[in-house]
């Protein structure tokens, strides 16, 4: 069986996706998401002007000769545009495979080992009251695992904490906003308004914090240890990490747990968080990880090092990538959580899928391949509306991370 076609999309229904089709001559189709939110119409690029021509005509089964074909071929390794890519390309085909196999993805990877994929969702609040609100609305709705964010007084918006309470969507504007930014606001308010939410929700809720790499290692490790006493599922990106060695200083002064990940898009980023132990999940996601392929073997690395997976799903991965994500997350023995931001009704229906949510876990479906569809008619519908993640400054105007 040989790709026929090739076609990427670019659409925005409820936000920007990029989307990868790939079409056999047996008439078996596959579904990859590319989306790397804000600069969308770099990979759809790649994809089209670079990688698709070279498709044509390979051979559908064989999955990772394509990866490393991709990778290896391109000579510049790595990197978020061309670790997008790949993963659109790898994760269609593994659709296909599914497809042609009559199995859902996660049989391929050698079956579930779980029945069901605990999640956690996403409350924020501009302030405490509003926050233990989003906290209660989780609970009634059934997740037992919540992210918590809460803005920080005296600065006007801060990254995380958004006005939409169901849906959290920080790419807002086609140049980006600016947030305001203080260390010393942000490290005496969080701590109490944490402990405000352990005290209501109980000790049987998990409840998790994204710092979104604002402090330095020292100020992450106060933090860190500051909260022992709510224990937190975990504390997320508490220091940018393009510097490995940083979570040691973290580690060497916190039992609370970490997690990081989001913006690595190789094993090459966590090799060494993974082998030192300095972390206790890692979330690197499927479509900004060079797709299933890589991400399994990553897992594999971190499960011999005790290091459990924490895949990032913002409304930002499509639908695909998080289908993907979950069949990867059942059969996988070393799955920590998943993140499940919620997409809107408009994205929901551009990708009719199978997985669904029920108390507090996501189900993938048994659908052959991934179990999701792409309506095409959604790029002349909803087309690309140009939108930046926002850039967030200290007071006094130096440039800071989110
Ligand atoms: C966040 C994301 O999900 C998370 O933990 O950090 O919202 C992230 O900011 C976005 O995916 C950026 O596109
Ligand atoms: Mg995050």
């Amino acid at each position: 069986m040989r790709i026929a076609d090739a076609q990427v999309f670019v659409c925005s229904p409820g936000r920007n996706f990029v989307t990868l089709k790939l079409t056999t001559d047996e008439g078996l189709t596959g579904l990859g998401d590319a989306t790397l939110n804000g600069r969308e119409l770099a990979v759809a690029s790649y994809l089209s002007d670079h990688v698709c021509p070279l498709l044509i005509g390979r051979e559908a089964e064989r999955i990772e000769d394509t990866w490393q074909y991709l990778y290896k071929g391109a000579y510049w390794r790595r990197g978020p545009v061309t670790m997008a890519a790949i993963a659109a390309v790898d994760v269609a085909l593994w659709d296909i495979k599914g497809k042609a196999a009559g199995m859902p993805v996660y049989d391929l990877l050698g079956g579930a080992v779980r029945d069901r994929v605990l999640v956690y969702g996403h409350a924020n609040g501009r302030d405490v009251r509003a926050l233990l609100d989003a906290v209660a609305m989780y609970r009634d709705q059934g997740y037992e695992a919540i992210r918590v964010q809460a803005g920080v007084p005296g600065l006007a918006s801060t990254y995380g904490v958004s006005a939409d309470r169901m849906f959290y969507e920080p790419a807002d504007a086609a140049r980006p906003t600016e947030n305001e930014w203080s260390t010393e606001r942000y490290l005496a308010s969080t701590p109490p308004v944490l402990e405000a939410v352990r005290e209501a929700v109980g000790p049987d809720v998990h409840l998790l914090h994204d710092v979104h790499h604002r402090l330095t290692p020292i100020e992450a490790a106060a933090l860190g240890k500051r909260l022992e006493e709510v224990r937190l599922f975990w504390l997320e990106d508490p220091v940018p990490a393009e510097l490995q060695d940083s979570l040691r200083i973290v580690r060497q002064h916190t039992v609370t747990p970490l997690a990081i990940g989001e913006v690595f898009n190789s094993i090459w980023d966590c090799e060494q968080l993974i082998r030192e132990q300095l972390i206790d999940y890692i979330r690197t996601s499927v479509s900004h990880t060079g797709g299933i392929s890589h991400l399994r073997k990553l897992y594999a690395l971190a499960e011999v090092y005790n290091v459990r997976s924490g895949a990032h799903g913002a409304t930002d991965l499509s639908p695909v990538s998080l289908a993907a994500a979950l069949h990867l997350d059942i059969a996988t023995s070393n799955f920590g959580i998943q993140e499940y931001m919620r997409h809107t009704a408009e994205t929901d229906a551009a990708f009719p899928h199978e997985y669904r949510f029920e108390d507090g876990h996501l189900i993938p479906g048994s659908a052959p391949g991934l179990g999701v569809e792409f309506d095409e008619g959604s790029v002349e519908r909803h087309p690309y509306n140009p939108a930046y993640l926002p850039v967030n400054r200290r007071r006094d105007g130096t440039m800071h991370s989110w």
